[in-house]
């Protein structure tokens, strides 16, 4: 037992390392998510004889049944938001690998249709891998996928492809059609194995533009290629993106943002002085979905980071459990939506049981915070017309260790949106600086919910049972600096989720650039019976926890607000809805 101690200790300190020994400062999320291309054979074909309906998510995007993953190819064509994404049809955990296909009018209900793309022929007999849609001039879309055509080396030799659609006036894009022409692009020999995931093109300088994900041993590469007539694509002899010791990069994604700290989304070819940029990658070894805001300079195809917000500040879209994402322009709204997925945090055995695995987080809308630092998200405006009966509460104060339940709304399927304040940041605690070399998940394991403290914590405690044996914290905590600034952490905290014993329940969080001059903090959170997904100060700060409570389920969960600091908190506003189930698939 004690050599066991000392083994977890020293894994821990390895995973606190990290950071220092890559020179960055991940916020959170080292090995979160475990790493999926594994294969279980002996699980990979098992269907679901009866799918488990307690803890499945009711207005989270998933099928029926079986396992999904990343999203593929977002987009809207005529009147449809089409929605894609990587599907076992044969079981709960990943293998097998086709392109699930939904279509909404609202991306909120949705209707399944038959997968688009599924393994038929040379070039992707092994695996049709994720992609992304581009559309091309005359309203014609075309998606890029990768297509695995040997099953070894681990995880299978890539090649990218190209697919059509084989009637563009059906609205519904059922068919697809793979050109013989394919695959359009193959891998360099060193890196046949790691060489994936196109993103959208854009076009300027007469060519188009593209990313795919890639490794040169742990040096994460993404690959700028160039194209005149989307067929034939020559690789940029500089990588759009590289850095050393991050490992493969998956499914990048590069997107305008306008400057101006305005909310419209821009097309993705869009250029002009009133335009940023983000570029994304997906971090396979740490999990992590990693973006920096930067400029674009067209002319040498260069992608700059701004000094604030380089891969040593490491900014996430979520510090919780979230990953491979994608986003597109909505020209309907003109908006930048952005999809991301969510692993199970539960075991590959209780997957099988469960008969369905992985889920995909409400659609956000992305835009500039103004400090023009990061990004603000937003679960789109449409799931509002999910909202059912409503509970609402005013300057209720809450002295330390005081709790208050919100009764009244169906509590394991709501939207809670709440705004705290409080009147001095005197009792604020003292940041230490060594915190700063921990990752932010790990000062939120120290620093829970029950750990007394000055300015918070106070939050949320989501999914509760009863008598309190499980919950789900949501909760901020206000720290003092040194040089008089101010920290506000924000967590979410698995470790009490479940009774049951094999869950993996970890604790994320981040920080928020919160300004604090109006004493307030707010919090909005999407509880889904298995899902809390939560947006801190308006979408500074988005932490997504998969739970499974055995006790805390449909009628027997409970919600409340809560302090545990010693300064007091008054929950100025609090609006709480049921939320209904919408169609799903
Ligand atoms: N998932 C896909 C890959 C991608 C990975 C395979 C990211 O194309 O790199 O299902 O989750």
């Amino acid at each position: 037992m004690g050599m066991m101690n000392i083994c977890i200790k020293l894994i821990r300190v390895l995973l606190c390392c990290i950071p220092i020994i890559l020179n960055t400062t991940f916020h959170g999320n080292i090995g979160v998510v475990m790493a999926f291309h594994k294969v279980y054979p002996h699980h990979q074909n098992i269907g679901a004889a009866k799918v488990k309906q307690v803890h499945k998510p009711a207005f989270h995007f998933q099928p029926k049944q079986h396992w999904i993953n990343d999203p593929n190819a977002p987009m809207y064509y005529k009147g449809l938001y089409h929605f894609f994404c990587q599907y076992n049809p044969k079981g709960a955990v990943w293998g097998n690998i086709v392109w699930a296909h939904s279509v909404s009018k609202d991306m909120i209900n949705w209707k399944s249709l038959k997968p688009a793309l599924v393994p038929s022929k040379w070039f992707d007999k092994y695996g049709c891998w994720s992609g992304s849609a581009t559309i091309l001039p005359g309203e014609k879309p075309v998606i890029l996928y990768t297509g695995v055509i040997k099953e070894t080396p681990e995880p299978g030799h890539q090649v990218q492809n190209y697919a059509i659609p084989a009637n563009y006036s059906d609205p519904y894009l059922e068919e697809w059609v793979k050109p013989e022409n394919n695959p359009i692009l193959k891998p360099i020999m060193e890196n046949i194995s790691s060489f994936r995931d196109p993103s959208a093109a854009w076009y300027n300088n007469g060519h188009w533009k593209m990313l795919i994900g890639s490794r040169n041993y742990s040096r994460g590469i993404a690959y700028l290629y160039r194209s005149k007539d989307f067929v034939r694509w020559t690789r940029a002899r500089h990588p759009f993106h590289e850095k050393m010791g991050t490992g493969m990069s998956e499914c990048p994604d590069f997107y305008p943002l306008s400057s101006q700290g305005q909310k419209n989304g821009l097309d993705t070819s869009t250029l002009g002085s009133g335009t940023k940029y983000v570029f994304k990658v997906s971090l396979d070894e740490t999990r992590n979905e990693c973006y920096t805001i930067g400029s674009y300079d067209v002319a040498q195809d260069r992608y700059h980071p701004d000094n604030t917000s380089g891969w040593d500040i490491g900014l996430s879209y979520d510090y919780g459990n979230f990953y491979a994402s994608k986003t597109f322009f909505d020209p309907v709204k003109k908006q930048r939506i952005l999809w991301g997925w969510a692993n199970e945090s539960s075991t590959k055995d209780e997957d099988v049981a469960k008969g369905w695995a992985g889920i995909q987080l409400i659609p956000r809308t992305v835009w500039l915070d103004p400090s023009g630092k990061q990004l603000l998200q937003w679960p789109i405006q449409e799931l509002e017309t999910l909202r059912g009966k409503k509970k609402k509460l005013k300057n209720v104060k809450l002295n330390k260790g005081d709790t208050k339940e919100i009764k009244g709304i169906t509590v394991a399927q709501a939207d809670v949106d709440v705004q705290f304040s409080f009147s001095s940041l005197s009792k604020a605690e003292a940041y230490d600086k060594k915190w700063d070399k921990f990752p932010t998940q790990d000062l939120c394991g120290i620093k829970g919910a029950t750990v007394q403290g000055g300015l918070g914590p106070f939050g949320i405690l989501a999914l509760a049972s009863k008598n309190l044996e499980e919950y789900t914290p949501v909760f901020f905590r206000v720290f003092k600096t040194d040089d008089n600034n101010y920290k506000v952490l924000m967590c979410s905290d698995a470790t009490l989720s479940s009774t049951n014993k094999n869950e993996y329940k970890p604790s994320f969080g981040g920080f928020v650039d919160a300004n604090l001059a109006n004493r307030t903090l707010s919090l909005r959170s999407l509880i889904d019976n298995s899902v809390v997904e939560s947006f801190g100060e308006g979408g500074e700060t988005v932490i997504t926890s998969r739970v499974y409570p055995e006790l805390a389920v449909y009628g027997d969960a409970h919600l409340h607000v809560f302090n545990n600091g010693t300064e007091s908190i008054t929950v100025r506003t609090l609006n709480a809805w049921s939320i209904n189930k919408p169609i799903m698939n």
